[in-house]
């Protein structure tokens, strides 16, 4: 689905950075009449965004509401498949329900649902994910890679080094740092999580829904009070209000790439990628997995993305899916 006539009007509102357009050229542009022109204009200043009519010059962009609306993630994409085709709504269960939706009706690769607010925002093994209205990033990015289904797990590394990636580009004062298996912390406190669910024949995966949940905007306060000893929100560590649009289009931005090199080059690139942003590896961590509970040292991933922990009496144990706790 590519863009509607009003959300390309916007695009080009977005992308001219305090310069007016002309409502005739835009007309022109677009094929259709300064009456509908107006009309879109219109629409849009119900939604929050802000006209000015300049004589002679024509209407300049001076205010926008914050939200993650596709002409505002448009604007910063340099993809090509990714975040081309944006399922948004204000208000949802969980973005992931909507995901396995869109499969069944066939999206294609580097479709994203993403959502103002979840109700229901579901995190691994059923756990509830607290998804705030309007401060943080709640989307599911659908991907159809040729790959078995034993190299489904690889790919949430994936999602988890370009989610690091992309927060590094643009923000400096704090670091991002990856728990195994793709927990996102900062100074220790979580700010986002990925959850990746898979649709596959025994010997064929159909797609991938990765869920990737960010808080952006929240102040402390937001969380709820048990969430405030383990939480926080990028803006808290920026120390400034962040436009959560512009870090969905470059996750998609670093997803893309990453995904079209893990594809073409196999896992040890992003292994690379991935211990380079990783807190987990070399510390003593304690695994809690469904049936047992590991203590040992982390020294490192497979070729799998499977963690690597050496006992006290020195064997390896491998943990392909568990709740990590650093020992400081
Ligand atoms: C995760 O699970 O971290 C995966 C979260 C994925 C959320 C996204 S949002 C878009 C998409 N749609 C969905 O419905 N889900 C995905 P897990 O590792 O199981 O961590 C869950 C635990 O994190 C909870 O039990 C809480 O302790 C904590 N938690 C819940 N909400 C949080 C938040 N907003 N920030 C930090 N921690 C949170």
């Amino acid at each position: 689905m590519s863009l509607t006539k009003k959300d390309e009007i916007l695009k080009r509102f977005l992308q001219a950075e305090n310069t007016p357009i002309s409502g005739q050229k835009l007309a022109e542009e677009l094929g259709i009449s300064r009456t509908a022109i107006w009309k879109h204009l219109q629409s849009l200043q119900e939604e929050g965004y802000q006209f000015e009519i300049l004589k002679k010059k024509g209407y300049l962009l001076v205010g926008t509401p914050d939200q993650v609306d596709p002409a505002r993630i448009t604007s910063f994409l340099n993809t090509k498949r990714f975040g081309r085709n944006i399922h948004y709504v204000k208000q949802c269960t969980s973005t992931q329900k909507i995901a396995h939706e869109l499969v069944a009706e066939d999206a294609t690769d580097g479709t994203i649902v993403i959502s103002e607010s979840q109700t229901e925002g579901k995190g691994r093994m059923a756990r509830n994910w607290e998804s705030t209205e309007g401060k943080g990033i709640w989307m599911t990015v659908i991907l159809r890679p040729s790959i078995l289904p034993h190299q489904a797990p690889q790919f949430t590394l994936v999602a988890a080094v370009s989610v690091v990636n992309a927060m590094k580009s643009l923000y400096e004062n704090f670091v991002p740092t990856i728990k195994w298996p793709n927990d996102i912390l900062i100074n220790g406190r979580k700010c986002t999580g990925i959850l990746t669910e898979m649709i596959a024949e025994v010997d064929q995966v159909r797609a991938l829904l990765v869920g990737i949940g960010i808080n952006v905007n929240q102040k402390m306060e937001d969380f709820p009070e048990e969430l405030q000893q383990i939480a926080t929100s990028l803006s808290i560590e920026e120390k400034k209000q962040l436009d959560r649009a512009q870090l969905v289009a470059q996750t998609l931005n670093y997803f893309e790439q990453y995904s079209d090199l893990y594809l073409s080059k196999g896992f040890s690139p992003i292994k690379a990628l991935w211990e380079e942003a990783s807190n987990t590896i070399g510390k003593n961590v304690k695994a809690v997995t469904l049936n047992e509970t590991i203590e040992g040292k982390a020294i490192g991933i497979t070729e799998e993305g499977v963690l690597e922990i050496q006992l006290e009496d020195g064997s390896i144990k491998q943990v392909y899916s568990a709740d990590i706790h650093l020992n400081e």
